[in-house]
């Protein structure tokens, strides 16, 4: 059919013309001069801290486990919530020098100590569990 075929090669026209022209919108939209979005990946800042090891701290019976831990400066310690109700990791430092949001069940938290230092910590839902990281230098 005559109608057909025209509606199909306008159709094939069109598409092939934004075909064309998309690179060419690229351009447009992003002015000469503009700096790509920094990527995330690639432009890591010198000053993120790199943990050198790991340690845990396990959060149940509304208790921290162990209450005392003693690592070495750059550990990342991750507190994990085992207990079915919320629990929070917050230092005692004012301003807080780290505070956890709400950990539910299995939810972990974690926090790399770079500085040597005795940090005490607690739950701010129930203040009378606290416990306590002591950073030693590496
Ligand atoms: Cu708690």
């Amino acid at each position: 059919m005559p109608i057909d075929k025209a509606y199909r090669a306008r159709t094939s026209a069109i598409v092939a013309c934004l075909l064309l022209l998309t690179p060419h919108l690229a351009y447009a939209v992003m002015p000469d001069g503009m700096e790509m979005p920094p990527s995330v990946t690639r432009n890591v800042p010198a000053n993120v801290p790199v943990a050198t090891s790991s340690d845990q701290v396990e959060i149940g019976n509304f208790s921290f486990s162990p209450m005392a831990l003693t690592v070495a400066a750059g550990t990342k310690v991750t507190w994990t919530n085992h207990d079915d109700i919320p629990h929070t990791v917050v230092s005692d430092d004012d301003p807080h020098l780290f505070k956890s949001p709400p950990l539910d069940t299995d939810d972990a938290y974690s926090v790399i100590f770079q500085k040597p230092g005795t940090y005490r910590y607690f739950c701010s839902v129930h203040p009378k569990m606290v416990g306590t990281i002591i950073v030693k230098a590496p």
